[in-house]
């Protein structure tokens, strides 16, 4: 079983609302390993790069605008196939179509405000990743629970 790495961002929206350990926890629960984490205030130039692919499009000035709103809580989770299950447990971007149970389905209701961000697959992760940290604030550690969680 691959483990994977990918990047999370707690948003603005989530930060404000007072659901970082909320949307944090969720992925804790399921399983995945925080391996980084810090709190920072995003650079009009770090979101451009984040949301290169959307640059162009009508809602890329929203974006940036939204995602540079407010200070928000980037990560780096790990664990087998760590990216399609981040996104699973955030739900479809938009919130109005995510499952009831995701994140964006319990919390979430416009597409503009969607609480979390995940990387949506491995060279994004690795990308994104090295968009807002440096190896070795990357941490390599077991969990004694593994054993009950990854087998
Ligand atoms: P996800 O965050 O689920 O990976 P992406 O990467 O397609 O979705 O989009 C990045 C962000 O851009 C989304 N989180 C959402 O806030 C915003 N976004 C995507 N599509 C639209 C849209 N059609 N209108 C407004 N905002 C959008």
């Amino acid at each position: 079983m691959g483990s994977e790495r990918t990047l999370i961002i707690v948003k603005p929206d989530a930060v404000q609302r007072g659901l970082v350990a909320e949307v944090l926890g969720r992925l804790e629960r399921r399983g995945l390993k925080l391996v980084a984490l810090k709190m920072i205030w995003m650079s009009e130039e770090r979101a451009e790069a984040l949301y290169r692919v959307h640059r162009g499009k009508s809602f890329f000035e929203d974006l940036v605008r939204f995602i540079t709103s407010g200070p928000v809580v980037v990560g780096v989770v790990e664990g087998p196939n760590a990216i399609a299950v981040t996104r699973q447990t955030m739900g479809a971007t938009d919130p109005a179509k995510a499952e009831a149970g995701s994140i964006r389905g319990d919390f979430g209701l416009t597409i503009g405000q969607n609480l979390i961000h995940g990387s949506d697959g491995m060279e994004t992760a690795a990308y994104e990743i090295g968009l807002f940290f440096q190896p070795e604030e990357i941490l390599a550690y077991e969990r004694a629970i593994d054993r009950w969680v990854v087998g």
